[in-house]
């Protein structure tokens, strides 16, 4: 196999095509906007652009609720728009990644549709169905056939008139999960994959994707206390024929020219990525974990239930991850996507005071992690979360479920609130930032989501020709990645790991013209730090690469400063 495939000197920018650029003033990003930001995104430098869903969907989970996966959502545009998406990339030199949700389709997809009609119709077994529990009739409280707890705070089970029986959704009622056992379910899905394939696009971000193998036996589980019923993502997760599915996936689809993969895996260990995503096994190429995303939430709870998290805890995650795939697999590195809290605002400061220098330093830190890091539109620009202060600004599914779910299991208001203040997906959701004319530029109507009032002072055009700027240094960072082999192929190796501020590591790598290392430290706190006289490398004779507070000397390092440097 190829030993340096290309995506692994590459940068994938995220498009949450909602919010990204609205072309028609109907209040919704569409494809046709986003064809209009080609240039901001080739002068940022990425390689690749993942668009999440806008093919057809009844929208309740704002797209990964698919109804037809080879035809686009009218109000996103139409396939014609996404041709022209795709050749306006490709002129740039730069890749095009869908979305792929297959764990589950939409109600409203015919396969459903049909599955649902008739106990005999040939889909029926497409889809998960059970009959009630023992003892109870269909529909009443308890007849559940387990006691799973979808991801958004409901039953996993709903019940179905026409047939007398329940079929299993992770997610909303309307996204039931597809029976992947069936071979012909499986068949069908590569079919359609190979069609997109065909269409000219570049890769896949597999949505749940390690929760397609679900367990032979679907039974109770405990319930943790103060709660209703049993969490389920984790006993679904990484199934005992998850790696089968893939490598037969990779056989049929994947391997008939060189794509990006990436798998979305809730729940998966450093040994499940690493069998995924070691190449000789044909599976993937990389897999978005969810370690670091879950280590600010209280174990035990629901990622609502807010905890601190101190900096070591956070730089020994990654570098687990780091440790654990190096040499075998790839990691994928990130911050934030669409459904998690804006970086700056969750691992950074986001005060006037902070801000600037806290997201340069996130950003520095990521980028120089081996691995294919993934920026969120508007990450570039510092973009914070929405700061919503009423459950009537909120849209996301999931936190609306959350919020009635726990005001009836009696939380206090106040403290849910703040929950979803701090964690709402609708933070990231928030429309991009283009500029400070009406609706930062969003749309000419009226945004599906409220514009971030910090607008006025964050967006693009205040920052695409500001040497100073948030976009300037991640485009420096994206540039720095390209041009340093290092810090692709790079060992690495974390520095001081208990040190409550700095974060500092080293990548190194052995060339024909000796041998390089690239120093990264990083303060990761609202003061100031002394550099510690052990435990870092020689810093004499090292060069900036790239700094956030001008020139960079000295033993002292300002409020989330940080320096990449390249040692002697
Ligand atoms: O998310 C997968 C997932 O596990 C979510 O439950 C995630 O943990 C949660 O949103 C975090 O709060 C993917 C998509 O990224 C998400 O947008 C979809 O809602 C979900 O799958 C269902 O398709």
């Amino acid at each position: 196999p190829d030993s340096s495939p290309w995506w692994r000197s590459a940068v994938v920018y995220q498009v949450y095509p909602r919010s990204f650029c609205d072309s028609n003033t109907d209040g919704m990003g569409d494809i046709p906007g986003i064809t209009s930001k080609l240039d901001y995104l080739h002068r940022l430098g990425v390689d690749v652009v993942w668009l999440s869903p806008v093919y057809r969907s009844p929208q309740d989970d704002n797209g990964y609720d698919i109804s037809d996966y080879t035809d686009i959502e009218p109000a996103f545009g139409t396939l014609a728009d996404l041709d022209a998406l795709i050749a306006g990339l490709h002129d740039r030199g730069m890749k095009l990644v869908m979305d792929l949700v297959v764990n589950h389709t939409s109600d409203e997809h015919p396969w459903f549709v049909e599955s649902r009609s008739s106990t005999d119709n040939p889909k029926r077994d497409w889809y998960v169905w059970r009959p009630p529990r023992e003892g109870f009739t269909g529909g009443e409280p308890g007849a559940e056939p387990t006691n799973w707890e979808s991801a958004f705070s409901t039953s996993a089970w709903e019940w179905d008139e026409t047939t007398g029986a329940y079929y299993l959704h992770l997610f909303t009622r309307k996204q039931p999960d597809l029976n992947w056992e069936n071979p012909e379910v499986r068949q069908e899905v590569y079919r359609m994959m190979n069609w997109w394939v065909d269409r000219g696009i570049d890769g896949f971000r597999m949505d749940v994707i390690n929760l397609i193998s679900k367990p032979g036996e679907l039974t109770d589980l405990p319930v943790p206390p103060g709660r209703r019923r049993a969490p389920s993502l984790g006993v679904v997760a990484n199934g005992h024929r998850m790696h089968e599915f893939l490598a037969e996936m990779h056989e049929a689809v994947l391997s008939r020219r060189p794509m990006i993969t990436v798998g979305e895996m809730p729940g998966a260990t450093v040994e499940d990525a690493r069998l995924v995503t070691d190449p000789r096994r044909r599976e993937l190429d990389m897999v978005f974990t969810f370690e670091h995303v879950n280590l600010d939430s209280a174990p035990g709870g629901t990622k609502f239930d807010l905890q601190d998290l101190p900096l070591p805890v956070l730089k020994q995650n990654l570098a687990h991850w780091q440790e654990g795939l190096a040499g075998v697999g790839w990691n994928s590195l990130y911050w934030d996507n669409h459904d998690q809290p804006r970086a700056v605002s969750r691992f950074g400061d986001d005060s006037a005071e902070h801000r600037v220098a806290s997201a340069k330093t996130l950003a520095s830190v990521l980028h120089l992690h081996q691995g294919t890091p993934y920026v969120y539109q508007g990450e570039e620009l510092g973009m914070t979360n929405a700061n919503f202060s009423e459950i009537a600004q909120y849209q996301d599914v999931e936190t609306l479920n959350y919020h009635a779910d726990a005001l009836s299991l009696g939380l206090e208001a106040e403290r849910v609130m703040a929950s979803l203040a701090a964690r709402s997906r609708d933070n990231a959701r928030t429309p991009m930032q283009w500029d400070d004319s009406s609706q930062a530029g969003f749309t000419g109507g009226v945004p599906w989501l409220t514009v971030n009032p910090n607008y006025t002072e964050i967006n693009a055009a205040a920052q695409v020709d500001d040497p100073h700027s948030v976009f300037s240094h991640y485009r420096a960072l994206i540039a720095l990645r390209h041009e340093n082999p290092v810090l692709v192929d790079g060992t690495f190796a974390l520095l001081l790991p208990d040190h409550a501020q700095l974060w500092a590591f080293t990548r190194t790598l052995a060339t024909d013209g000796g041998t390089r290392t690239v120093l990264l430290l990083a303060n990761c706190s609202s003061a100031p730090v002394e550099l510690p006289s052990d435990g870092l490398p020689d810093l004499a004779g090292a060069t900036l690469l790239l700094g956030t507070h001008g020139d960079g000397g000295g033993q002292t390092l300002a409020a989330w400063e940080s320096r990449i440097l390249a040692l002697a």
